[in-house]
């Protein structure tokens, strides 16, 4: 049974009256302005950009673009529109990759961690970006959600983005050193409310597969997500415009949701995100992977088209952030796909994805009433945007799924079926013999995440504890020097450790540095960082300077047992 004081045990928290009223009167001053991309298209927003493309039956494309350096990604900026529109290719909007330091305040932001996105310094760095062709600003990541929620905000609205995000990222995402939540919530009510006052509509985008749905078991779940989020925007006056896609791999099941996602809302969609999991071998078998996700998104748009942009992404994702030369392949690739899918349709059986969407949308409405019921029942009231935002992230999704999950009819989502089948394929991988030394010396191995990825540290816990190690759960998304005194505390043998942000190199540093000599650290994941002397905002591999300082660097899971025998060896 869920209890109030057990979630918000806080006997005052702010009063949502003034947050939406400063969120309100903010809007005085900051208006969406007119940029390249609005006049262009003699729209007032990108909300009626979509419907009428929706309406000739045309298909958009979004490309996700951002390096470190403003002054790459603005060349990109036109460069891509340029060199696609050359071959007759339109890139209808642009996703900006922020660093994730963005979320933090600018002036508080000088000793923040860097990831590999753009760091953007004020609102006419903004607007320097957007201006350099008429393709739509998405601020999509790191702008609502954060402490930083605000002044992005505005400075997003001047730069003549109507569609700003992400919502899904609020529930989920942390700021290393900068994760109060009331503090978060404060600034993404506040965001939500300059957002509602704006004289045009502007979208709210959340992509469901950075909030709660990439951890939900079942799909209906990620439905229950949308119908909650959109009774949140519904209280503050925004509409929200869902985005899901990375974790989706099984073909009907994607298109199923996308019919499901139809059939209960129609504010127009941002984009359909890529099926990013399935990039996971050569560029080659990329492209495949590409292919398949695309041509369901290419049928679902046909069918049911619902202003969702379709986002082809660069066969390198599974490298590092892909460059300009990449997005472009990716994108001519997208539109001459459309040209084959067209004639493709007649073949195209679509009951059961139809018969799998109704038992999504049932699913999904039994969710959201549970959740509904739960939390008016602990005392939450659900027609407080505030206290809704803080209850549903600190319940988390594990235990929102556990408490509201409609149960009758489980539809797997692909994620879990995934973890799965890679943790077996990772445990034959392991000698015998060394499964056996394994489970004789029992380790007490610590398994974390320094970022939201969490897959890798999945599939680790469940070939490690197969093979006979004791695991302690460190938790995601935790500061290196909690981790460390976690470590410290458990009297744990061995740290292992999975994080992708591009700062391999510092999250390293600053564990040992708080772990002293004595425990051994097993590091994986994407192990790479913006040197600071790039020219290129590219990422590069740090694995070396990993292993000089002492990592036991695993470029996959069944590496770890090795590395936990020979580091055993001289600690026992
Ligand atoms: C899934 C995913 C997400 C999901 C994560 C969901 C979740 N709850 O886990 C979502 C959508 C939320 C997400 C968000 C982001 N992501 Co992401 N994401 C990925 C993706 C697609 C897969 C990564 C993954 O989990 N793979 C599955 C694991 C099991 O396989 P693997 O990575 O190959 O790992 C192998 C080994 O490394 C080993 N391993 C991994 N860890 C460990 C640890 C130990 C100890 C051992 C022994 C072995 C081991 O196990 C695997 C098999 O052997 C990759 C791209 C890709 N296709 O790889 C991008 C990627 C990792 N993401 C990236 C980025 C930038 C982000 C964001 C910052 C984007 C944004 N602007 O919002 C945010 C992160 C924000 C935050 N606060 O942390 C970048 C990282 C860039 C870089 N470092 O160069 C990538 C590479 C995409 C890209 N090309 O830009 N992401």
């Amino acid at each position: 049974m869920l209890i109030r004081t057990d979630i918000l045990p806080e006997p005052d928290l702010p009063d949502t009256s003034h947050l939406i009223a400063r969120g309100h009167a903010l809007a005085q001053e900051w208006q969406v302005q007119p940029g390249a991309f609005l006049k262009h298209h003699g729209v007032t927003c990108e909300a009626e950009y979509k419907r009428d493309r929706a309406a000739a039956g045309k298909l958009m494309q979004h490309a996700q673009i951002g390096w470190r350096d403003p002054e790459k990604s603005r060349d990109a900026w036109a460069d891509i529109h340029e060199r696609c529109a050359a071959r007759n290719v339109t890139i209808d909007r642009y996703g900006i990759c922020l660093d994730w330091s963005m979320g933090i305040p600018r002036d508080d932001r000088g000793d923040a961690m860097r990831g590999t996105g753009l760091i953007l310094d004020g609102p006419e760095d903004f607007a320097r970006l957007t201006k350099a062709a008429p393709v739509a600003p998405h601020f999509g990541d790191f702008v609502l959600g954060f402490p930083a929620s605000v002044e992005n905000t505005c400075a997003a609205l001047m730069a003549g983005s109507t569609s700003i995000g992400n919502l899904g990222q609020y529930f989920t995402f942390r700021l290393q050193n900068h994760s109060d939540d009331v503090t978060c919530t404060n600034a993404t009510l506040t965001a939500l409310a300059l957002i509602a006052a704006q004289p045009v509509p502007v979208l709210v985008h959340s992509n469901l597969d950075d909030g709660f749905a990439a951890l939900f078991g079942d799909l209906s779940s990620g439905l229950g997500a949308v119908l909650l989020e959109r009774h949140i925007g519904t209280l503050v006056g925004v509409e929200i415009s869902h985005c899901w896609g990375h974790h989706f791999s099984d073909p009907v099941r994607r298109l199923a949701f996308h019919l499901a996602l139809a059939e209960i809302s129609d504010t127009p969609g941002t984009m359909i995100y890529g099926n990013t999991t399935s990039y996971r071998g050569s560029r080659a078998e990329n492209f495949a992977s590409l292919a398949s996700y695309l041509s369901i998104d290419i049928a679902g748009q046909l069918l049911t088209p619902t202003g969702h942009a379709i986002n082809p992404v660069p066969v390198t994702e599974n490298e590092r952030i892909p460059d300009v030369t990449e997005v472009i392949e990716a994108q001519l690739f997208a539109a001459r796909l459309a040209d084959h899918e067209h004639r493709h349709m007649p073949l195209l059986d679509t009951a059961p994805a139809r018969a799998l969407a109704d038992r999504i949308v049932s699913g999904g409405t039994v969710f959201f009433d549970n959740a509904m019921k739960h939390l008016a029942a602990a005392g939450i009231d659900t027609n407080n945007p505030f206290e809704m935002l803080l209850a549903i992230r600190r319940l988390g999704g594990r235990r929102l799924e556990t408490m509201c999950a409609a149960g009758t009819d489980d539809i797997p989502s692909d994620i879990a079926e995934e973890v799965a089948e890679m943790a077996q394929t990772h445990l034959l991988r392991i000698p015998g013999d060394d499964r056996q030394a394994l489970a004789g010396l029992r380790p007490r191995v610590l398994t974390a995440t320094t970022d939201v990825h969490e897959h890798g540290k999945l599939v680790l816990d469940e070939v490690l504890s197969s093979a006979g190690a004791t695991l302690i759960d460190g938790g995601t998304s935790v500061e290196p020097q909690v981790l460390a005194a976690t470590a410290l505390a458990e009297q744990a043998d061995a740290v292992a450790l999975s994080t992708y942000n591009g700062v391999a190199m510092s999250d390293y540093n600053v564990l040992r540095e708080h772990l002293g000599d004595r425990i051994p650290v097993l590091i994986g994941g994407r192990l790479n960082q913006v040197p600071d002397s790039s020219n290129t905002s590219l990422p590069v591999d740090v694995g070396d300077q990993l292993a000089a300082s002492g990592a036991l660097v695993c470029r996959e899971i069944e590496e770890a047992v090795p590395a936990l025998l020979a580091a055993l060896k001289e600690t026992r």
